[in-house]
Order: structure tokens, then C-alpha cells, then sequence
């Protein structure tokens, strides 16, 4: 432990000095986040205890995925240890930021959802609210994503190998989770029959701290791995075999948090999480099972943990003896959930039959939860459509959104418009059915990360202005807005932008081999790649400036550089195709001896949370440009409002709500809104082809496209022809493209004036208070879990 700088850097000498090897930069980071490890343990004994002295209600939060980031940075600021820990090691000739680089990055997510998940669990800590994270410990991460000749490629990740382990396996909460077999009447009746030659696999968690500032909270995120079971319970055959089935459940995530591929993994997957969850949760408890809702609130992020309904019935009918009626109460007392998204392929649906062979038990309670709910439905008289869309279980599919709708006491979307699409449209008559269900939680990310630690520039500037209170409450960041017009202030914020774009532009250099103009213009569209998000319309409208370069010798337009990053799901080929085209026309334009003076794109490799960090900062504008209506919130676009980016985007997911905060003209808003999208999609009465032919701009670029001039090859846009052409361009991305370019030209006019253009920035962070994850947590707990702050000292 150590409480000063010269105690740290004593200890820190003395652990060296321990070393057999000499210190290279990987063994000084594994010291230093031993030293962090062991100084949390502490308090996490502490919060472990005082949870269980207080017998304050607990929140479960069940995801498949937690982008957690790196932890060394992040637990030392939250220790407010950060400052001492860099001074001491400059002292001693190392750099922190060089030490933070050492750390593998769990890639425990693909995205928004996982990312989500993991601000959530940085804000239970911090509001000192008993909040734990149940997961999945993945060996391999995400894939990490490289470019060969501008084509993503994908390399596995294991993170796990190279890590200096912030978790802690826990050999003596090990469980057993039984996959297949069959049922047989056990004389019990009919809703407890006896589960035979189940294949058994066996689930230890790690549980790893979840450091929260200010207090000493430490809360847990306990990620699950499959092994093998002990010999009593293993099958007969070929053992090695097995052990490698088994070990896959937790082996891979999936490469995308939007399609069931593989789909009997991903099942075992999201029953295995589920299962042992759940049943430590009811193992360990200390209170009668029937008052289980009082002591125990669980949220289902998203339907990937769904199956949490059926097996909690489970457990509660076989294992506690209870009726069903008893165990339905209690299951939709104690679950909720959460949808993120309103996509159809990411609708998830299980095939019955497979679901029956997997886990017979669980799906024979399945049909009876639908059995009971059909019956009801019935009883009302609804229209047969109507009767349809309320089934659980459908033409052989288990619908998993249903199923979390009607086993769970609160549902919600992530921002107001996507909650008000779900009501209206997608679960209309789930929300007939249960009027009082439904309510909307706008997302919220952790500034703690995305501005505290990612922007300590920006952190200081803010608090000189206005004091550090704005770290514990976000919402007192409003009083920038005394500052607008401020031009010392403005031109102290524009100083720190510079310095945060001038950082970018000397870690591209050394990490990419990238030169970038730090004077120029710094615009983002940096998320996953998919059709909706439309970063093909983004690279069409630079092919459009390029071609306007190359014709008109008098537009000449302030410098940009125009930065992409995300991955592609290894399957999508339209996504990858988009990434391929970026690169092709970045070639294109980067090596253009005129066109390269105004324009320059550049295709961050590998997006990761800590790159993200890097990223968010330095950007000028924050490109938020979906299909209105597609996206249900986006989170990046609060991480990019926080840093002082100005929004150029579509009237969709939380982008709505941020316009609301700082004003229309603060912001850069074009296309469609979601009603139209929705009214298009209805009437089928947008026609792409029209476009193609009759603008001039647009036709010439698809041509280009077409030809395959700007992807080398026609072979290498096929997918992306035939979702413009072939499915009629779904995500309007022609429709949309002469504004957004309109847009775009506003942007540039508004930048040439400086002040304005700060004032704007600093209105944005001003404004951002709401978007802390604090506030969506104190949201969540006021008015689905019921958690109460517990003291600690
Ligand atoms: C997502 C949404 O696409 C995204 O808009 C949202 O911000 C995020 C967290 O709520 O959830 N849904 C899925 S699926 N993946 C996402 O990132």
C-alpha cells in the first residue's frame, strides 16, 4: 500500500529491484498494476462485506458483453490517484502513458451495447450503488482488425494470455450447467420432471473490481468461463473431445451483436451466462426465496440474456418448490429489460426445436409462459394479426423480445425516440397489453473515462473556469455557460484542441505511419461499419468534393481530414466492401497533388475503447448521419459532445435529445426525419434510381462506383450494388446525400469563424451534463431496480 509519492515510489523501487530480468516497460506496468490491484483489494472486501452486513437490495446487470477498456488508467483516476502515480514515476524516468500502453485491452464487446454495459458499471461504483455485472470471460475478445491492400482483416485476440490478471478466479463458487439430455416424469406433476444424460459443464467465475471514484466502492463484475466438469460428471466418449466442445462456449465472442451466426453456440453461450448467474444469485442469498425481488433486481441487457426468464422459473419450481404461480410473480418482479435496438436481423429468434433439444427443461416452461399468455390474449378479443405479434413462441421460433416483454416488470429503450418507436410501432401491442411497462432511458456514458481521463487538458481548463464540482456532478458543467463569449476562455479551449489534435496526429504517425495536417479540420465517423450508420454515404459525398476539386479550379476549401474507424462483422460483406472503398478513394485523394491539400481520409486501424480515447478528443466534428429512426441512441456522439465536437447528423437516436440541449444552432442537422424514413418504408414510394438519374453530382459518382474505379475492381462493390440498386438503397443513402453534402458546406462557412465556432463547442460541453451515465443509472434505480446508496467511509 502506499499513501504518499515517496511511499509509491519506494515500493515501486523495491518490486523492481525484486525482478530477475531487467525492467522493461511490460514488467514496470505489471508492478504497477499489481500495486493498484492489491491497494483495491482492500476496499473490495470492505463493499463485499458492508453489502452483506446491510442486506441492501443488489442489482444484477446480465450482459453478454463488457467493453470494459483498459483498467491501470482508469482505477488509478478513479482512486484519485492518478497525478501522484505519474509525478512519482517521471521521478523514477518512466512514463504512466507508456506503462497504460502495456495493458491488453479486454475486447469483451463489439460496440455501443457492451461499451454501455461497462459506463453503467463505472457509475454503480461511483454512485456507491451495489450494482455487479454478470458476463461472459471470453478467451478471445473481439478480433483485432488490420488493412491489407484497403481490405479489413481479422486476427484473434487473446487477451487473457498476455494480461496481468485483474481478476480473480473463484474456484469455490464453480457451478454445474447441464446442456441436452432428456425429461422424464418423476411423479412430482407435470411441471417438474426430472432432467436425464445431461451433458454437464462446468462454469467458474472471475470476478474482477469495479473501482468506483470518490468513495471507496468496489463492486464486481463476475465473467463466467466453461470447463471441464469433474470426473463424476463428465460423459462417456472421448474426453479431449468434449473438453474442447465444452471450452468454445466461453472461447470466442461473437463478432457482431446483431446476428445469431453460429447460432447453437450463441445459445449455449447465453444459457451458460444465465444459468450460473442466476443460480449463485439464489445459492448465496441470505433471505427466503419468495422475497427475492426485494433483495435482488436484475436487468437483462438486451434479449441475449432473455433465456434468465425461463431459467429463474426454473430454479424456482424445481429447485425451491414453489407453484407457478408463486414463481411467475416472482420472476416479473425481478427481471427487466432493456432493448437496444429495433433492427429486424438483430431481432432475435431461437428455433424451437433446437432450444427443445438444448435445454428441454427451459423450453418446456417456455411454451407454458406462452401457453398462459396466449391464453389471456385470448380472452381479450384482440384481431388475429394482433394475436400473432403478441406469441411468444411462433412457426417453430421462440421470439426472444416477447418473451423478455412479458416476463419482465419494466421495459425500456435508450433514448426518447426510440422508445416512442418501440410503443408505436415495433411492440405496439405488447404495450396495449401492459400499458405501464414501457419507459424510455436515455443513454449516458461515464465522463469519468470519456472526458476525466480520455481529455485531463479539457478536465483542467473546465475546472479552472468553473471548479471541480462538474466531476461528481456533470450537471454543473452548465456553468460554462458563462463562458460562451469568453474569449480568454474560448481561445484557452481552442488551445487544448489543438494540443489534443496535435497528440493524434504524432500517435498516427507512430502507431500507422499516418502524417495528418493538425491544422486541418478533424472530422470523425468512427462506430461499427453497418448500412444504417452510412459511412457509405460519407465516403460518396468526399468522392463528390474531389470530383468538384478536380473541375473547378476555384474551390479550394478549407483542409479536412476525414477520419474513419470501426470494424466490420466478419460476415458482412457490404460492411467490408464500404471499408475497402474508404481506402480505395483515400488513396485516391491522399496522393492527388492538388486534391491533397484540402481533403484527406484517413482509416484508423483497429477501433478499440483506448484508441477511442485518443480519438474523441481531438475531433472538431462528431458525424452522427444514420438512417433516422435506425439507431436507438449512440453513444459516441455524447463521448463527442462532451470533448466539444460539433454534431453534424440526422434527427435520430439520443442525437435528437443532444439538439434539445444545445439549440438548433449549435448543431448541423439534415435528411429525413424518422417519420419519413418510416412513412418511405411504408409507402414504398422512394425510388434511388430516380436520384441516379436525374443529379447530375450523384450520378456520376455512382457510376464511378459502379465501374469499380474506386474499389479496384467491380467484384469489390457487388454487395454495395446490390443494396443500392438491387434492395433499392434501404437506408436512403442517395435521398440523403445533396443535403448532407448542403450541410457539410455550412459547416465549413461556420468554422472560418473562429469564436462562433468555439462558442458552439463549448455550449456542447456545457450542455453535456445530462449525457453522464450517472444520471441514467439514479434513473434506473429511482424507477426500476429500487437500489439504495450504501455508505462506505
Ligand atoms: C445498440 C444500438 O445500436 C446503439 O444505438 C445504442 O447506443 C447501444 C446501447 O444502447 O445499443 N444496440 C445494439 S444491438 N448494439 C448497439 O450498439
Amino acid at each position: 500500500m502506499f499513501y504518499s509519492k515517496e511511499e509509491f515510489k519506494e515500493n515501486f523501487v523495491k518490486l523492481l529491484e525484486q525482478q530477475q530480468q531487467p525492467a522493461s516497460s511490460k514488467t514496470a506496468y505489471s508492478i504497477l498494476a499489481g500495486m493498484v490491484r492489491e491497494f483495491v483489494q482492500r476496499d473490495w472486501d470492505e463493499t463485499t462485506y458492508l453489502y452483506q452486513e446491510e442486506q441492501r437490495k443488489q442489482l444484477y446487470y446480465f450482459s453478454i458483453e463488457f467493453l470494459i477498456g483498459r483498467m491501470l488508467g482508469q482505477n488509478l483516476v478513479n482512486l484519485s490517484l492518478y497525478e501522484m502515480v505519474n509525478e512519482g514515476l517521471d521521478e523514477l524516468g518512466y512514463s504512466l502513458a507508456e506503462l497504460e500502453e502495456q495493458e491488453p485491452e479486454p475486447g469483451l464487446g463489439n460496440g455501443g451495447l457492451g461499451r454501455l454495459a461497462a459506463c453503467f458499471m463505472d457509475s454503480l461504483a461511483s454512485l456507491q450503488m451495489p450494482g455487479h455485472g454478470c458476463g461472459i470471460r471470453y478467451k478471445g475478445g473481439l478480433f483485432s482488425q488490420g488493412l491489407n491492400d484497403g481490405f479489413q482483416t481479422e486476427q484473434p485476440t487473446d487477451w487473457i494470455n498476455d494480461s496481468i490478471g485483474w481478476d480473480t478466479r473463484r474456484e469455490d463458487l464453480a457451478l454445474y450447467i447441464p446442456f441436452f439430455g432428456k425429461l422424464h416424469a418423476s411423479g412430482k406433476g407435470p411441471f417438474k420432471p426430472e432432467h436425464r444424460d445431461a451433458k454437464w459443464v462446468k462454469a467458474v467465475p472471475y470476478d474482477m473490481p469495479i473501482v468506483g471514484a470518490y468513495g471507496n466502492t468496489v463492486n464486481t463484475l463476475r465473467l463466467w468461463q466453461a470447463e471441464l466438469p469433474e470426473q463424476q460428471l463428465l460423459p462417456a466418449g472421448d474426453i479431449d473431445a468434449y473438453q474442447q466442445q465444452v471450452e468454445t462456449i466461453s472461447d470466442r465472442l461473437y463478432p457482431d451483436d446483431s446476428t445469431e451466426e453460429g447460432k447453437l453456440l450463441r445459445l449455449k453461450q447465453q444459457y451458460f451466462l444465465c444459468s450460473a448467474s442466476l443460480q449463485t444469485i439464489v445459492k448465496n442469498r441470505d433471505f427466503p426465496i419468495t422475497v427475492l425481488p426485494k433483495h435482488v433486481a436484475i436487468q437483462i441487457n438486451d434479449t441475449h440474456p432473455a433465456l434468465a426468464i425461463p431459467e429463474l422459473m426454473r430454479i424456482l419450481l424445481d429447485e425451491e418448490g414453489l407453484s407457478w404461480e408463486e414463481a411467475w410473480g416472482i420472476t416479473t418482479h425481478t427481471i427487466s429489460y432493456t432493448n437496444h435496438t429495433i433492427l429486424e436481423e438483430a431481432m432475435e429468434k431461437w428455433s424451437s426445436q433446437m432450444l427443445e433439444q438444448l435445454l428441454p427443461r427451459v423450453y418446456m416452461i417456455i411454451q407454458e409462459i406462452d401457453r398462459r399468455f396466449k391464453e389471456k390474449c385470448h380472452q381479450e378479443k384482440l384481431e388475429p394479426e394482433a394475436l400473432k405479434k403478441l406469441a411468444i413462441i411462433d412457426d417453430g421460433t421462440v421470439k426472444m423480445a416477447t418473451l423478455a416483454v412479458v416476463g419482465s416488470y419494466r421495459v425500456n429503450g435508450v433514448a426518447k425516440l426510440h422508445t416512442d418507436i418501440l410503443k408505436m410501432r415495433e411492440m405496439k401491442e405488447l404495450n396495449e397489453h401492459f400499458p405501464h411497462k414501457f419507459h424510455n432511458k436515455t443513454n449516458g456514458i461515464t465522463h469519468r473515462r470519456w472526458l476525466v481521463k480520455a481529455n485531463p487538458e479539457l478536465s483542467d481548463l473546465i475546472s479552472s473556469a468553473i471548479g471541480d464540482e462538474w466531476k461528481r456532478d456533470t450537471m454543473k458543467l452548465h456553468k460554462l455557460n458563462e463562458f460562451t463569449q469568453d474569449p480568454v476562455f474560448l481561445g484557452d479551449f481552442k488551445a487544448v484542441k489543438q494540443q489534443k489534435k496535435n497528440q493524434l496526429a504524432d500517435y498516427l504517425v507512430k502507431h500507422q505511419a499516418v502524417t495528418i495536417d493538425p491544422e486541418s479540420i478533424y472530422d470523425m465517423h468512427i462506430k461499427r461499419f453497418h448500412g444504417y450508420k452510412r459511412q457509405l454515404m460519407n465516403i460518396l459525398h468526399i468522392q463528390m468534393l474531389y470530383n468538384r476539386i478536380k473541375e473547378d479550379a476555384s474551390y479550394r476549401p478549407h483542409p479536412r481530414t476525414f477520419f474513419f474507424a470501426g470494424k466490420a462483422a466478419k460476415s458482412y460483406q457490404f460492411a467490408k466492401q464500404v471499408i475497402k472503398l474508404i481506402n480505395t478513394i483515400a488513396e485516391q485523394i491522399n496522393t492527388d497533388p492538388v486534391a491533397r491539400h484540402h481533403l484527406h481520409v484517413v482509416f484508423v486501424e483497429d477501433y478499440s475503447v483506448s484508441r477511442a480515447e485518443k480519438m474523441f478528443p481531438a475531433a472538431d466534428i462528431s458525424e452522427q448521419i444514420s438512417t433516422a429512426s435506425k439507431e436507438a441512441s449512440g453513444t459516441g456522439n455524447m463521448k463527442f459532445m462532451m470533448n466539444g465536437a460539433v454534431t453534424l447528423g440526422t434527427f435520430d437516436g439520443a442525437t435528437v435529445e443532444i439538439v434539445e440541449q444545445i439549440g438548433d444552432d449549435n448543431a448541423f442537422i439534415f435528411g429525413l426525419s424518422a417519420q419519413q424514413v418510416m412513412q418511405f418504408e411504408k409507402e414504398k414510394t422512394y425510388h434511388a434510381r430516380e436520384f441516379i438519374e436525374k443529379d447530375r453530382e450523384i450520378g456520376r459518382v455512382v457510376s464511378e462506383l459502379l465501374s469499380g474505379s474506386l474499389s479496384k475492381g467491380a467484384e469489390n462493390i457487388d454487395f454495395i450494388r446490390r443494396q443500392l440498386i438491387g434492395e433499392n438503397d434501404p437506408f436512403f443513402v442517395l435521398k440523403d446525400l445533396q443535403h448532407y453534402a448542403r450541410t457539410h458546406n455550412r459547416v465549413l462557412a461556420e468554422y472560418e469563424d473562429s469564436l462562433a465556432w468555439q462558442e458552439m463547442s463549448v455550449v456542447n460541453i456545457a450542455q453535456s451534463g445530462i449525457f453522464s451515465s450517472d444520471r441514467t443509472i439514479r434513473q434506473y434505480s429511482d424507477e426500476v431496480w429500487g437500489l439504495e446508496k450504501v455508505h462506505s467511509k
